[in-house]
């Protein structure tokens, strides 16, 4: 009996250390590519060419029927569906006046439907106390909560699921000590001292930042919705965000929100909300203003290049921000009937800003940027300047050197993925180039 004990002991451990190994081995097994040398050839899908072969040569074409058809593909095959827009209804929490009587700050929550037990996320706003008349502003998602945008204990802890981060949250609860831990990614002074409001939700209040078969957050509430979608092409959480994101444009386009000018909201995200924010702006035409900081693949990086960051890798790491099918491409990009640039030209012919960092070499810099210079002939064919002069840069610009004189912006800053004062100076000065003058409701 002992040694049979034994026997099963020293399978058990035999059998712990294979898991153990294959984990490590799994883990290990991925080997970013950083050489442009071993780039697979590829070749980019033409945003300007139908899934028929037939060109697209006027902006008629392109608005009535190419548009439509990229947005289906990047629907079926990468960010899924999303339901129908929900109705909302709004309740305001609490309003403030902060920065010294500059800014009027505050707490919305947002519903997503009528009735009492509706979903909900809370947004928080500040407007500017000086202007004149409804405003400009940036909308944003947060990565660790409202209240660690700003100290002031007065903003609510938020009391949904967090991602453990050790110091700023106890298991995944957030904590006190996360208050205006994320103050240097939304400098809320200099955005409010130059005329713009700023609004900004906790990611996890749309969808909580982990994979359980899509089932929390608004895929849980609203996902009875959505209806005749194969299970593969289901909305991933990329696409729920970006869904929360539209919902809170609603909010602030709508008379509950008289101090904001919902026509010239600026989507803008870092990382996973930048591939957020480059969704949200694709498919709702009513974003104004499109920003992506250092969103990388699935967002402004070009799949079939392959460097750093590849979609196997991003689906084995997050297999709930994409939708199913998006798998099939795993280490299969050139099967792809897209790629990102052509998630670039949805925005056209709205003012877009792709933002890299020299550091950042996971996201891809040169992808992203090659993606915004293969974006550019639809911005062209819809009688914009693209990036501007007569025709996209051939070479990528040096770090620190924006490149803003179009209407797509691009710049590599010098440092790490990151979101910081310097790329917020960046976009300001793009949209006081392009959101100042009201715009026309679609
Ligand atoms: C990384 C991921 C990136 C990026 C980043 C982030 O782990 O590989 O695609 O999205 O997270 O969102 O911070």
């Amino acid at each position: 009996m002992r040694h049979l004990i034994d026997l099963r002991h020293a399978w058990a451990c035999a059998a712990f250390l294979l898991t153990a190994a294959t984990c490590v081995s799994n883990a290990t097994a991925f080997e970013p590519n950083y050489d442009e040398s071993k780039i697979a050839p590829y070749k980019l899908p033409d945003p300007l060419v139908m899934e028929d072969g037939s060109a697209v040569t006027t902006p008629g074409r392109w608005e009535n029927q190419r548009r439509a058809e990229l947005l289906e593909l990047f629907r079926k095959h990468v960010y899924g569906f999303s339901p129908e827009p929900c109705q909302i209804r709004s309740e305001r929490v609490s309003e403030k006046q902060v920065l010294d009587g500059k800014a009027t700050r505050s707490e919305v929550d947002v519903f997503f439907g009528s009735g009492d037990d509706a979903a909900s996320m809370r947004l928080l706003i500040y407007v500017p106390t000086s202007a004149d008349g409804p405003v400009p502003a940036f909308l944003g998602l947060n990565f660790q909560g409202n209240h660690s945008i700003d100290s002031d204990p007065s903003i609510q802890l938020n009391p949904g699921w967090f991602r453990n981060r050790g110091e700023t949250t106890d298991g995944n609860r957030t904590t006190e000590a996360a208050r205006g831990v994320a103050a240097d990614r939304w400098p809320v002074d200099l955005i409010v001292s130059r005329g713009y409001g700023l609004v900004t939700i906790y990611y996890g209040d749309i969808d909580p930042d982990f994979d359980d078969g899509f089932n929390n957050g608004i895929h849980g509430a609203l996902g009875d919705s959505l209806t005749g979608v194969e299970d593969e092409s289901r909305w991933g959480s990329i696409a729920a965000w970006a869904y929360g994101l539209s919902r809170a444009l609603d909010y602030l386009q709508s008379d509950q929100c008289p101090s904001i000018d919902g026509d010239r909201v600026a989507v803008i995200g870092h990382s996973r909300l930048g591939k957020t924010s480059l969704w949200a702006g694709a498919s709702d035409p009513r974003f104004a203003m499109v920003i992506s900081n250092d969103s990388g693949c699935g967002g402004a990086a070009l799949s079939r290049r392959a460097i750093g960051e590849t979609v196997g890798r991003i689906n084995t790491s997050f297999p709930h921000w994409f939708n199913d099918k998006f798998n099939e491409y795993n280490e299969n990009e050139s099967a792809l009937p897209v790629d990102q640039h052509e998630l670039l030209a949805l925005i056209a012919p709205r003012p877009l800003y792709v933002a890299s960092a020299t550091e950042d070499r996971w996201a891809d810099p040169k992808g992203e940027f090659l993606s915004a210079v293969h974006a550019d002939p639809v911005y062209r064919l819809l009688d914009t300047d693209g990036m501007g002069s007569d025709a996209a840069p051939e070479q990528m610009p040096s770090p620190d050197q924006p490149i803003n004189e179009g209407v797509i912006g691009y710049h590599l800053r010098t440092g790490k993925h990151d979101l910081t004062e310097y790329d917020w100076r960046q976009y300001l000065e793009f949209a006081d180039r392009h959101l100042r003058s009201s715009r026309p409701r679609e």
